[in-house]
């Protein structure tokens, strides 16, 4: 077997910066920070069913819906990460309605704010199934004589600085991208450290799983259950029927179709017009690295980085993976409504 130097996330990232001569190093901290963060949480994602941390708190976050209290840890954790950090002056989190101003003597002058979904696929958590974090690094717009303001945080997703994911799955894997290449870096538990194992990620051109809840295919645009009934459709050409493949758990779904090929789409519903997923916490940092990895995010209509947030946890539907398929949808869509205008004539 040859032998293969170990190069740790730590030892990646220096080296990284060193290719930026004016570089400060406050983005690199911030990401060691982050990686700190999640060994932490991994910790205890992996022992939820010894410990007394697994239930419900019975309380709602601000979309509503029950926190767990292993949401709550993970939020507190990187939250206190980012704190003490110094390179990141606030934070908004899916888990909180409010972004938080970072008010440590470190924090002040930090020209970083984070958007963060701390736990997510959260339903998951009693059933030992993959769940993940979700996080985005934007430049600060306001003076960093004051506080981070709201505007700070209402950034279209082009403006991501570095964006990525931890998947607590069969093995904890950390994703990211600082706007070049997308790297994967797997949890060696005996060492303690995430490993390079996944350099310079590609998400396969045409993909063979679509990823959607079929059960509301009642409540599905027209266009999308035309969509889903051509991945059913046989077809050698195109290896079609495409496997259908749903976690229910985005992380864990996005980042079987970012290795394998494939798209997992969340679109509009009747009632929810834009769908169920955070343009901020979940779409936008995704999207940045589907495209860094070669891939494409859209919300049907247009690039999901392209959309410019008016509100902290602004919904969007999504349509995300290799780009084949994701233009294929998008088609179905634009000739869905080209016949409704056709129809209204
Ligand atoms: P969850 O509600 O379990 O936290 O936005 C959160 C999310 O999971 C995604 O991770 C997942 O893809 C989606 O919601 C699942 O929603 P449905 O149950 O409606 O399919």
């Amino acid at each position: 077997m040859p032998n293969r130097k170990v190069v740790t996330i730590e030892e990646f990232i220096v080296k990284q910066q060193g290719g930026f001569p004016n570089a400060t190093g406050e983005l690199s901290g911030l990401l060691r920070d982050i990686g700190l963060a999640a060994k932490i949480v991994n910790r205890e994602v992996n022992k939820a069913g010894l410990v007394d941390i697994l239930g419900i708190t019975g309380t709602s976050n601000s979309s509503g819906e029950e926190v767990k209290k292993l949401d709550i840890f993970a939020n507190d954790q990187f939250i206190s990460a980012l704190r003490t950090s110094g390179e990141c002056c606030g934070l908004a989190s899916e888990e909180s309605d409010d972004f938080v101003v970072l008010e440590s003597e470190n924090a002040q002058n930090a020209k970083y704010v984070v958007c963060i979904d701390p736990l997510d696929g959260s339903s998951n958590i009693d059933v030992n199934v993959s769940i993940g974090t979700i996080f985005s690094i934007y430049k600060r717009l306001s003076d960093p004589s004051g506080d981070c303001t709201l505007d700070d945080f209402l950034q279209p997703g082009r403006d991501i600085v570095a964006a990525g994911y931890i998947i607590y799955g069969s093995s904890t894997m950390l994703v990211y991208s600082t706007g070049q290449d997308v790297n994967g870096f797997t949890l060696d538990p005996s060492i303690g450290e995430f490993c390079l194992s996944h350099p310079a990620i590609k998400v396969p051109k045409k993909g063979l799983y679509y990823s959607i809840n079929e059960s509301y295919q009642h409540r599905f645009p027209k266009a999308v259950n035309d969509f889903v009934a051509y991945c059913k459709c046989e077809d050698e050409k195109t290896n079609r029927p495409y496997s259908a493949r749903y976690i229910g758990s985005m992380v864990a779904d996005f980042h079987r179709n970012l290795i394998k090929g494939g798209i997992f789409m969340y679109p509009s519903m009747r009632d929810y017009p834009n769908g169920k997923l955070r343009l901020l916490f979940e779409c936008n940092p995704m999207a940045f690295i589907v495209e860094h990895a070669g891939g494409v995010a859209s919300n049907g209509q247009k690039r999901v980085l392209d959309i410019m947030p008016t509100e902290l946890h602004q919904r969007c539907p999504i349509f995300i993976g290799s780009t084949d398929l994701v233009r294929k949808a998008e088609h179905f869509i634009f000739k869905n409504s080209l016949s409704l205008v056709h129809e209204e004539v």
